[in-house]
Order: C-alpha cells, then structure tokens, then sequence
C-alpha cells in the first residue's frame, strides 16, 4: 500500500540489509512490522476488536446511557493513551536523527588497537540524533543554541557512543557546574519563561559568574549557534579521550566531524522568523535532503598527542573550555560517515535512543578531564530515570554483538535467560569473563598519584586566551554578527546589574567589541581594555575562513517565482539545471493551482504560494522574466516582500528580463546595479541577464570562481551561502 510504510525508508533498507551497515537494520526487523490493510484491529493482548469508535454503554437506539468500565478495550485504549509520554530529555530534548554508516579509510593502527578505527574494510552502522540544548521537545529548530551531535556506532566490538557538539568547547570546567549551567539557561523558575533562548537574566548572570564560561560564551554568540542545516554543521566531541594501541601506548585525542556541504549558518533574522514560519525547519530538512537521496556526510577527524607531552602545552589538554588549536596539533581525517536512512517511527527510534559517553570500546579509552568523568556517571544515570533499567535492551540501544551477563530483572526486563545460575563463578563456567586475546576491554594501567581534594589545576585558571584567540580569528562579518548577538541578548536581560557587567566582562576580551555593546544595550561604556588582547589568531577557527570542499549547491532549495504569463523558456532552462545539479527548485505562486507561461500553452502547478512558504525557507530565489507575470508579481505585496526579505537575508537572487525590473523596485537600492542588458551582469549577488536561453546554458554547469555564464554565476553564489559583500556594504535592508 502506496504511502503506508515510509518508501524512501525501505529502499535504502534493501540495498543495506547484504552489508555490515544492514547488521543493525536486520537486528531492528525483529522488532518491527508494517501495518498493512491486511491487518485487522486487535487489543495488545490479540484479541480482535470489532470496533474503534464506540464504547460498551448500557443503553438503547433513543438513550446513550452511561459507559460500563467493563469495557476492556476502551480501558486498553484510553489507559495506553494516558501514558504516552515519557520523560523529555533534561537538556537536549528537542532533536532528531537518522542512520548511517562509518568506515575509516585511513586506519590508525599507531594510535588504537580498535578496528573501527584501523579496519578499512569495515562498516560499521550508525545512529545520529541531532539537538538543541535548552528547549523543550516541542520548541523550535533554529534558536540561538548549541548543537548536540550525537553518534552511536554499532561496531562488532560492542557500541562506542560518541556524544558530541557543534562547538568545540563548553561552558563549565568541572561536571558537578552542569545543574547550575542549565539551570540558568533553561526557563526563569517562577514563571517558566524564556523558552528555548539564551537571552535573560539568568542565563547572562551565570555566564558572568563563571569566567570559565567566556570562551564557550563567544561561540554561542557566534553564528555556529544557528546553523543552517545540521548536515552543515562541524561536529566536536569536545572531551578529551584516549586510544591505546596494540603495543599500549596512549595517546590523548580529540574527535571532529566536518560536513561535505561545508559549514553554514542562517542569519539572526531569519533563524527568528523561522522559530515561527517553519519550528521543525532542521528535522525537515534532514528528512528531505535523505529522502531526495542526497545523503549528507562527514569526515571524520582526530588530533593526537602522546602521552608524553600531556604538559607541553600553555591550556591543559584536559580542560574541555579550551580548544587544540589547529597550527599545534593538526586535525587528521581517517575516516567517512554518511546518513542514508530516515527512522521508520519517531518515539520508538529518536526519543529511545540513549547515549552514554561511558560506552566506549576497546582501543579508545577516557582521560582525566573533569568534564568528561561526571559525564561517564551522568548520562547512564538519566537513562534510568528516562527509560527504566533495561533501556540497553530496546531495539535501537542493543548492540549488534553478542550480549551475555549476569544482569538480571528490573522493570520491564524482556530477555529471557536460559540457565540455571545467575553469578560468576558457577560451578558449569556460565559465561566466564573474556581475555585479552578474546577481546576484553583491558584498562591502561595508568599511573595515579596525588592528594584527595576538590582542586583544578593552574592551568584551568586562564579563562581569557582563547576567548580572545576565537575574536581575533573571526573575519570582520563574523565579528559584526556576534557584535549584534550580544546586543540582542543583552537587550532581553533587564536587570541592569546583568547587562552592565556582561559589558565589562566583554572589555576582558576585546575593548572595540565591549564599546560597541555597551552602546547598544545601554551598559557603562567602559573606558579601557579589561585586559590586553594577544592578538593571535587561529584561522581554521571561522567557519567563513574554514577551508571548504568544492562548491556544491546540492540540496538547496532555489524558490522559482511565477505567475500566469512567466517566460517558460527561461523557468524550463532554469528547472532543469538546478535539478541537474541536484539542488531543490520550488515554484512558488500566487495560488497553489495551475499558472499557465506566456506562451499560453506552458504551465505549472506551484509546489506552494507567497503567503504560505516563506523566502526563509529557500537559499535563493530565481526569477524568470514574461512581462504579464512580473506586473501581477509587481502588485502583489508578499511577491515583493519575497524578494526584498531574501536580499537583506542575503541570498543570491537571479532574474531574467522583465523580472529585473521587479528585483530593481523590490529592493529599491541605486548601487546595486541591476539591468537587463544582453549580458550577464553581476552586482552584490544580484545575477542579471535579458534572455536566458538553453543554449546560453552550455552542457554541464561548472561551479567555480570566476564564471561567466547567467547559470554559472548564480549556481557559484548559492555555493558560497550568503552574499557577504551585500551585508558589508551595509545593504542589507532590514527586513
Ligand atoms: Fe550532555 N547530557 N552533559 N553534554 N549531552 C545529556 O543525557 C551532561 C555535555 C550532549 O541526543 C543528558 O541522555 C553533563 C558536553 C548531547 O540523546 C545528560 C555534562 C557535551 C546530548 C547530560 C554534560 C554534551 C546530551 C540528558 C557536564 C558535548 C544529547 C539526556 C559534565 C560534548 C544526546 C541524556 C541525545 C545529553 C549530562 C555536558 C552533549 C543529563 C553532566 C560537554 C549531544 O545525561
């Protein structure tokens, strides 16, 4: 039945189910079935039901009457309903996810013994929840928020669960601050408001409290914290581990994800307007961009440093605030991973998921960073409270090797154990404990020495360095939009005391960026520097300075506006190039029914209409030219706020003849220069041109600086995210 069971779902699942990949979607089938019309309704205890609609009553065909609580299908239905929910999240409760796969193409056996790591030949399934931290399950995409990063790997050694960020570094030092942190940010507890944001008092009190919090602050406030997509999102693991190899050497390590599609961000107004245009904007766009086939990926990277040289450095490579800056320890790429399928049922797969950083395997191992070590006790614990003491046995948590112990009970426990013992040692060596040779997780034997007090090191105490290394390495459009992070932020905060030192707080970072808040936001203008800047930089740091893959614009969605009388000509040459390049065109119109081309004999049905799909919602807009459709768009207000609102959002916008002219009054600005001549033309990511034929096409439309083409240029700005030029400029209306 066409449209019951997710399609895009099972057509990944077949080609997967041959290979390692398709080890967990085999050991999934045992737990799931697809409702088919052949199915008849039954309660859970399998006896059929002849109805769903009516409850027992003792009544007539003239008198209801009451309702008999003999009713034991209404009860099982009424009863099961009731207890729908479990407990969300406590922090990153909103989120979702998708599987995958991971192979390393570059195996590390110098430093870990672990073959997920080592083995190049293996694949080894995943699963990855993507988040926001402070919201609750039902709050929006795109806040202004970190973002979990969440992978569990289903390796043939048992699950490695990686529990990561899109920010490389954290708010807190030491995990016994975690309640005090989320506390803050989360709703004010008299009344329960904000919802999802950082911008209030309490959320800017602690962050002031804590001077360990500045280098994290400084990223929040970044563009990272709204990104435009998660498949465009670096991913961090931020603690430090450790891997052992075969001879039992250790190595400290950091892990990294770094997405194909490059690393993008939506700007401020935009992320706003979709909170309310579009809240599930970042699960959609997953969704989509897996079922259109266009399966995004990551590499996957580590940087290494020996044992040895654990103090050679001036952070301490244990404190999660602090980042290994690049030109120290490189970042190595060994390995891929790629998501393919989307989840068949939401509660079952997304919210019982249940990662815990203390799921390691052997061959990776923990270090002695503080964050990390309460993490480990952490996230076992909230699973308990979450999902009961058996969640490793729901079918999205069991790994896919064997799994044998003495483990037994507890609510809702389903494995049932054949044997009559149930502790080691038995007198029949029941499931004796493994060795080495067998596979054992053997821990290093590392050494410990010093005394028992509640202490951080010396070098935990420099909370300013790299707050000013990640200022320093931001480009000036960068700058600009964290500059007006912190204005918007601290404008929500109205206890003076909160803004006005957060202020001055700034002046410890860098003196212009504290002057220019404070004059917004109405603080004390401070009058020198807290402290001098260093003025190093790390360029790997930006994300614009980030070096990128090759410029793609697969899977952007490019809003073709029509209306009756369009130029087919152009919106056919148009369609059909974007969907070569496997980016999303969508027509969108005045009404959702038939728009017929100039020609009178063309026409399309539009996917949506300018009042219900918003220019937020695509990364660039095409518009052909038909001299009747550009005057019906000219007197339609939302068609000219389409266009306006993408070009303060920055957007390449491309136009072809009579449609110039709409962009040249839509936007209103002399110095963007706009014409319709023969020619290409090109100004703050404007694309022009008075005839766009096929022929003017070529044969395949190459993505590069420096293009030529009408095609060319417009595909190569969409490449490039946004038109910063425009925002340099000061062009940018605000829309
Ligand atoms: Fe978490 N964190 N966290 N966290 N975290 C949780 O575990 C915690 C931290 C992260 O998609 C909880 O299953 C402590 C850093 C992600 O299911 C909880 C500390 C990083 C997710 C918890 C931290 C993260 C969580 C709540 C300070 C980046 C969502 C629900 C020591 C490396 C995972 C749950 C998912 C979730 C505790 C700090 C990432 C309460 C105590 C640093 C991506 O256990």
């Amino acid at each position: 039945m066409a449209g019951l069971v997710p399609e895009s779902v099972q057509k990944v699942a077949h080609a997967a189910l041959g290979s390692r990949e398709g080890d967990k979607l085999k050991d999934l089938a045992h737990n799931t079935k697809d409702m088919t019309d052949k199915d008849r309704l039954t309660t859970d205890y399998g006896v059929k039901q002849s109805t769903a609609d009516d409850w027992l009553k003792a009544g007539s065909n003239d008198k209801t009457g009451p309702l008999l609580l003999e009713d034991p299908f209404a009860r099982e239905r009424i009863m099961r309903f009731d207890h729908e929910r479990i407990p969300e999240r406590v922090v990153h409760a909103r989120g979702a996810g998708a599987f995958g796969k991971f192979r390393v193409y570059d195996g590390i056996d110098e430093f870990t013994s672990a073959p997920v790591l080592t083995d190049t030949s293996r694949e080894t399934p995943v699963f990855v929840r993507f988040s926001t931290v402070l919201g609750s399950r039902g709050s929006m995409d795109t806040a202004r928020d970190v973002r979990g990063f969440a992978v569990k790997f289903y390796t043939e050694e048992g699950n490695w669960d990686l529990v990561g960020n899109d920010i490389p570094v954290f708010f807190i030092q030491d995990a016994i601050k975690f309640p005090d942190v989320i506390h803050a940010g989360k709703p004010e507890p008299h009344n329960e408001v904000p919802q999802a944001q950082s911008a209030h008092n309490n959320f800017w009190d602690f962050q002031f409290n804590h001077t360990e919090a500045t280098h994290m602050f400084m990223w929040a406030m970044s563009d990272r914290a709204i990104p435009r997509s998660w498949r465009m999102m670096q991913g961090f693991g931020v603690n430090t581990f450790t891997l052992i190899n075969a001879k039992g050497e250790r190595h400290f390590v950091k892990f990294t994800w770094t997405p194909e599609l490059g690393v993008h961000s939506l700007v401020w107004d935009e992320a706003l307007k979709l909170g309310g245009q579009d809240p599930d904007f970042h699960r959609k766009d997953l969704w989509e961009a897996i079922a259109n086939g266009v399966f995004p990926k990551w590499k996957f990277g580590i940087q290494a440093i020996p044992e040895a040289d654990e103090h050679k450095f001036d952070f301490d490579i244990l404190d999660a605030t602090k980042v290994w800056p690049e030109d120290l320890v490189p970042t190595r790429y060994i390995g891929e991973m790629e998501l393919n399928r989307n989840p068949d049922e939401f509660f079952t797969q997304v919210e019982q998921i249940a990662f815990c950083t203390s799921h390691i395997v052997p061959g990776i191992g923990f270090s002695d960073d503080p964050l990390l070590q309460g993490r480990n006790f952490s996230y076992f614990d909230t699973q308990i409270s979450r999902l009961g003491v058996n969640f490793e046995e729901l079918p999205i948590n069991r790994p896919t090797c064997p799994v044998m112990n003495f483990n037994r009970d507890g609510a809702l426990r389903h494995t049932i154990t054949r044997s009559t013992v149930n502790y080691w040692p038995n007198r029949f060596s029941a499931c004796p404990p493994a060795t080495a040779a067998e596979g054992a997780y053997v821990e290093y034997a590392q050494k410990v020495a010093g005394i028992k007090a509640r202490l951080r090191s010396t070098k935990f105490q420099d909370h300013f360095s790299q707050a000013q290394l990640f200022w320093n390495s931001m480009t000036p459009i960068e700058k600009h939009h964290i500059i007006a992070a912190f204005a918007f932020e601290l404008d929500h905060c109205e206890d003076p005391v909160v803004y006005s030192r957060m202020v001055n707080r700034l002046a410890d970072i860098d003196f212009a960026l504290a002057q220019t808040v404070a004059e917004r936001v109405g603080g004390d203008v401070p009058t020198e520097p807290g402290r001098p800047n260093h003025g190093r930089r790390a360029p790997a740091l930006s994300q614009i300075e980030f070096p990128g893959e090759a410029p793609t614009i697969k899977s952007r969605r490019v809003a073709i506006l029509v209306a009756d009388g369009y130029d087919a000509v152009a919106y056919d040459a148009a369609y059909a190039a974007l969907s070569a390049a496997m980016a999303v065109p969508l027509v969108i119109g005045p009404r959702r029914s038939k728009v017929v081309a100039a020609d009178g004999k063309a026409s399309v049905q539009p996917h949506h209409h300018f009042e219900g799909f918003r220019s937020t919602m695509v990364d660039a807009v095409f518009i052909p030219g038909g001299a009747k459709a550009v005057e019906t768009l000219g007197k339609n207000g939302r068609a000219l706020h389409w266009v306006r609102e993408a070009f303060g959002h920055l957007k390449v916008i491309g136009a072809t003849g009579e449609a110039v002219g709409l962009v040249e009054k839509a936007i209103g600005l002399p110095s963007v220069a706009v014409s319709a001549s023969g020619e290409v033309q090109e100004s703050y990511g404007v694309v022009t041109i008075k005839e766009l034929r096929p022929d003017s096409l070529g044969e395949a439309i190459a993505i590069a600086k420096g293009a030529t083409g009408f095609m060319e240029k417009f595909f190569y700005g969409i490449s490039q995210h946004r038109c910063w030029e425009r925002e340099l400029a000061g062009l940018n209306a605000q829309v």
